[in-house]
């Protein structure tokens, strides 16, 4: 298979724990099985000035950061991205595969602090205005399953501020995502991310080449 001419933008969602970043390399494997040249980044960060600000946002340093300053923040460091890396990578044909993206600050910060979604679109338009990802694997499970794998794997204390939210705060942000999936289903394609990592795998096979057209 030839590589395709322009590049494509491949977000992956979910909660805490939901196999993401196990999933992007996954991904970013395939592809490049596949002959795309493709890249593998994360939000918030991706650069090293965004992951400062990714610093900043979840360790907080013991100041107060309202839900307005976590969304600028998230802004900030997107557009950094942006810039920096996803554009350039774009432009030049590779695919990027993002770990997180706008979808996560209308779950997070919309639905989960409940900031205002129309400022989130605001600045999502002033931010990124004619970009959208291609594609988006929303990988979906119970929270207390994906809490419990991230417990497993980072010990009882929570990493950061959002691990140390409650669970009510990461059923609000699931069904935020749900939601997004219901109103955008041929970009947001939902996996059951209960399933054995194997199971994840083929359903992500399924989902990109019903996505991006990929035989
Ligand atoms: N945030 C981010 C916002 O609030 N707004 C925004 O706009 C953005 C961009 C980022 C935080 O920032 C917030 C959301 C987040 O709270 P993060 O570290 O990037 O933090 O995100 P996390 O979701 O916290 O990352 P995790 O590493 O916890 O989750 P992943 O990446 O979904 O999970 P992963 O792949 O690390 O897997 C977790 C464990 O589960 C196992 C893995 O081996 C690993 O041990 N696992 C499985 N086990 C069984 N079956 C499977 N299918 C498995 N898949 C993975």
């Amino acid at each position: 298979m030839t590589a395709p001419s322009a590049g494509r933008f491949i977000t992956l969602e979910g909660i805490e724990g939901a196999g993401k970043s196990t999933v992007a390399h996954h991904v970013a494997k395939r592809l490049t099985a596949r002959g795309i040249r493709a890249c593998m980044t994360r939000e918030p960060g991706g650069t090293p000035l965004a992951e400062r600000v990714r610093a900043i946002v979840l360790e907080g340093g013991g100041e107060l950061l309202t839900p307005v300053t976590e969304t600028l923040l998230m802004f900030a460091a997107r557009s950094i991205h942006l810039d920096n890396l996803i554009r350039p990578a774009l432009a030049r044909g590779e695919w990027v595969v993002c770990d997180r993206f706008t979808d996560a600050t209308r779950a997070y910060q919309a639905a989960g602090r409940g900031v205002s979604r129309a400022w989130i679109e605001e600045l999502a338009q002033a931010v990124h205005p004619q970009l959208r990802p291609d594609c988006t694997l929303l990988l979906d499970l119970p929270v207390a399953t994906g809490l419990a794998r991230s417990k497993k794997r980072a010990g009882n204390a929570p990493d950061d501020r959002f691990e140390a939210e409650s669970a009510q705060f990461f059923e609000r942000v699931r069904a935020a995502y749900l939601d997004l999936a219901r109103r955008e289903p041929q970009r947001i394609q939902v996996i059951d991310a209960a399933q054995p990592l194997a199971q994840v795998e083929l359903q992500i096979e399924t989902a990109l080449a019903a996505c991006l057209d990929l035989k």
